[in-house]
């Protein structure tokens, strides 16, 4: 997928513009995680770090996001300390998109969010940390980030679901809206936190050629929707399961207790978890989403039509 022109109402940072004109690697990244999932000061240092390694791999980060109105590929110098405030930007999935570009208001895409700019833009490759999945318990809270990915072909670099879901519904579901969930390096579902989760995947690549081999295959096939790759968070920062599933089960019996709903569900929920975990798991976080946007990155350049001019 290469563009020369944007359509309208997207913006691009001029060095992101320059990149997809160019055919240059591009990875996308969200900005919910950033102003919902993480907290001052960590998500600057998220947000540092997964450009770091974007850089380094040698391919152009795009912070996906609403900029006053204006769905945005990389958010402009001026607007990233809205984003890292730890307040005032909208949640915006999928659906509140239209509604954040009417009010002319800040908005930080989920992976919902940020696979809709990826479709309008025609970017291939974005990184996050742990998608969205189905809830634990009923009645099911699904989120929309799985409806996203079984129609918006993008190769989603990430550690699995989030924990505190319900990981083998999770599986089940992708498997159901068709969209192939591959591990890198692994034949387990990681579980976001924890490198383990008993969850045997039915792909595994061994190196990056073998991911673009599957993503040009996945294209040329037709189909329509994301093809999910998974690696373990980094060894040194993973968590026990058993440590993480208590520290779930307390957040959720907090949240329910609280009675927290919709969108509100899931950074309710990791705060929690940060607090049960004396910050283990945000030091897990940080270290995956790194990780995650180096393999993307790596991926993004064995996938890209043209590396730099020469
Ligand atoms: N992973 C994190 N922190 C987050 C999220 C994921 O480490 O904040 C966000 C992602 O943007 C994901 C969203 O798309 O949570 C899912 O929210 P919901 O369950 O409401 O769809
Ligand atoms: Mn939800």
């Amino acid at each position: 997928m290469r563009l020369t022109e944007l359509p309208a109402l997207l913006e691009a940072t001029p060095e992101v513009a320059a990149a997809l004109a160019g055919g240059a690697p591009v990875v996308a990244l969200e900005s919910s995680v950033l102003a919902q999932g993480l907290r001052p000061p960590h998500n600057a240092e998220a947000a540092r770090r997964m450009v770091d390694a974007v850089q380094a791999g040698g391919a152009v980060p795009a912070i996906t996001a609403v900029v006053a109105g204006v769905p945005s590929l990389g958010i402009p110098e001026e607007a990233v300390p809205r984003f890292l405030a730890g307040g005032g930007v909208r949640k915006c999935s999928a659906r509140d998109l239209p509604m954040a570009v009417a009010d002319s208001a800040d908005g930080a895409t989920t992976v919902a969010g940020a696979l809709a700019l990826c479709g309008v833009a025609g970017i291939p490759v974005f990184a996050t940390g742990g998608i969205g999945g189905v809830h634990r318990d009923a009645p099911f809270d699904e989120s929309a980030d799985l409806l996203e990915l079984a129609r918006t072909p993008v190769l989603v670099v990430c550690a699995g679901a989030k924990s505190i879901l319900d990981l083998p519904a999770t599986l089940e579901r992708l498997e159901t809206l068709g969209v192939p969930v591959v591990g890198y390096r692994t034949a387990e579902l990681p579980g976001f936190f924890t490198t383990s989760t008993g969850l045997p995947l039915p792909a595994i690549a061994h190196d990056v050629a073998t991911v673009a081999a599957a993503w040009r295959a996945h294209r040329a096939l037709g189909r329509p929707g994301a093809m999910l790759l998974v690696q373990p968070p980094p060894s040194h920062v993973a968590l026990p399961p058993a440590v993480v599933e208590a520290a779930t089960r307390e957040a959720l019996a907090r949240g329910a207790e609280a009675g927290v709903r919709g969108g509100e569900v899931t950074p309710f929920l990791l705060a929690e978890v940060e607090r049960r975990t004396e910050g283990l798991s945000v030091r897990a976080n940080l270290a995956l989403l790194e990780a995650n946007a180096a393999l993307a990155a790596a991926v993004a350049v064995a996938l890209a039509p043209k590396v730099a001019a020469g």
